[in-house]
């Protein structure tokens, strides 16, 4: 296997930067670079040199031998200065040396994981932890890293095996009765599997949610100030605002950061009766947001909140704006004056309070979409198993528990899928 090298910080110019280097040659570097090996694990100053003996640069190098180590390989890391001219050089260098090459993106813990070193859902965790963001991504990525969803899956397993187990005695009663006990069992066992995995099923937008940030959209007639609120909220002028009704024609989107929920927050198009072609576009596309959010802000600065053409389950808070003009009583409305900045404090905790009770109350959540079909799958193969007789088909009920043994093996270990596994790990940054 060829050793791989890469920088393990980003491409900019930094005080240092890190080149790390994996395989079973990252033990030649000192002789490549003409400098003395240092001792494992302890950090050293070198000057490196290039191969005519010009000094590349004074660098602290650590070596760490296999299999300890975060790829299972040897590692040598150079922290250079964070020069682009000096780790062009290094790379040059190495890239002529036979056995080594530039590694591919996520190819270091894709090595990590076919030594054992991780699973795939703790490589997916560890990938999501490098680019979180907020509070809550970094939750969610740091246990399944640290191995939650790993735990779940083998429990699962260990259950799947040993009904297995139980039909193979089952299958060893063959003519007599079966043992009314060990077939309760089995049926409650089994049960009891589909109706956990049910729940982790239903929480598993959640958590697709998590990574790519919740919907929350801004709805209202035109001229309500949805546009004023979106540009206070982000502190950019996102929109245009103008005393003109139906300035907004397109969505206009921004990240933000809720109470540590990463959100994804749309002003759209004033909804009325028009004739303007380039309007009623808008209003569609508003319209058609609100139906895939999460959480909808109805904005209106008149009281009248009614929106028939508004057809979302999404829950939504009520707002009326422009307070400092007029006001409403009515306890189910939040009142909010952008123009004299009140209320707007209080409208952030309610978002966020929502944002919450989203929260599933279990810890174990499916992140992407290749969990969520190894679990849909194995919910398949779990019902047509309530369906089947043990006693007349104990083959088919075994058949079923295979089934589902591969399926959710798959989430952890993709053995021997070469394409599985580059999809996974392409989405990986260059240095993972
Ligand atoms: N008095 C007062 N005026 C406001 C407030 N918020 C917004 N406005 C004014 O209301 C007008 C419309 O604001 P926008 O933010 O453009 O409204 P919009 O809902 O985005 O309108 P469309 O894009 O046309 O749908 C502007 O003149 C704003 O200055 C407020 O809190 N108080
Ligand atoms: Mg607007």
């Amino acid at each position: 296997m060829d050793t791989i090298f890469s920088s393990a910080s980003n491409a900019q110019k930094s005080a240092i930067k890190i080149i790390r280097v994996s395989g079973s040659e990252a033990k030649n570097i000192p002789r490549i670079f003409s400098f003395k090996p240092t001792k494992p694990r302890v950090a050293s100053l070198r000057k490196i040199y290039d191969t005519d003996k010009n000094i590349i640069d004074n660098a602290i190098i650590i070596y760490f031998p296999g299999p300890e180590t975060v790829t299972g390989e040897d590692i040598l890391e150079f922290h250079i200065h964070g020069s682009l001219f000096i780790e062009r050089k290094i790379y040059d260098i190495l890239s002529k040396t036979t056995k080594f090459r530039i590694a591919d993106r996520g190819e270091f813990t894709k090595r990590a994981f076919l030594n054992g070193i991780l699973d795939l859902t703790q490589a997916e965790g560890l990938n999501d932890l490098i680019n979180a963001e907020t509070k809550n991504q970094f939750k969610l990525s740091m246990s399944q890293y640290e191995g939650a969803l790993s735990r779940k899956i083998h429990s699962w397993r260990n259950e799947i095996i040993n009904l297995l187990s139980l039909l193979e005695a089952l299958i060893d009663f063959s003519d007599e009765e079966l043992p009314e006990k060990l077939q309760k069992n089995f049926i409650s066992k089994a049960s009891n599997i589909l109706e956990e995995m049910k729940k982790i099923i239903s929480n598993s937008n959640y958590g697709e949610r998590i990574r790519n940030g919740f919907v929350i959209t801004l709805i209202g007639r035109p001229n309500v100030g949805k546009s004023t609120l979106i540009n206070y909220l982000s502190k950019k002028k996102i929109a245009i605002v103008t005393e003109e009704a139906g300035t907004t024609r397109d969505i206009l989107e921004v990240i933000m950061d809720f109470g540590g929920f990463p959100v994804i927050l749309n002003d759209t198009a004033g909804i009325r009766k028009t004739e303007s072609e380039i309007e009623i576009i808008g209003i569609n596309r508003a319209l058609e947001k609100a139906k895939e959010s999460d959480l909808i802000l109805v904005l209106s600065d008149n009281g009248n909140f009614s929106f028939p053409e508004l057809k979302s389950k999404a829950k939504k808070i009520l707002v009326h704006t422009k307070s400092d003009l007029r006001k409403t009583s009515n306890k189910h409305i939040h009142n909010i004056s952008v123009k004299k900045q009140k209320g707007i404090n209080e409208l952030i905790e309610i978002i966020i309070d929502h944002l919450n009770s989203f929260t599933p109350k279990e810890n174990v959540i499916l992140t992407r979409q290749r969990h969520i079909k190894a679990v849909k799958n194995s919910i398949e193969a779990l019902k047509d198993l309530q369906k089947i007789d043990i006693n007349l088909n104990p083959e088919l009920a075994s058949e079923d528990l295979r089934i589902v043994a591969k399926e959710i093996g798959n989430i952890t270990n993709v053995i021997d899928v070469e394409e599985v596994l580059d999809d996974i790990f392409n989405s990986f940054c260059i240095g993972k």
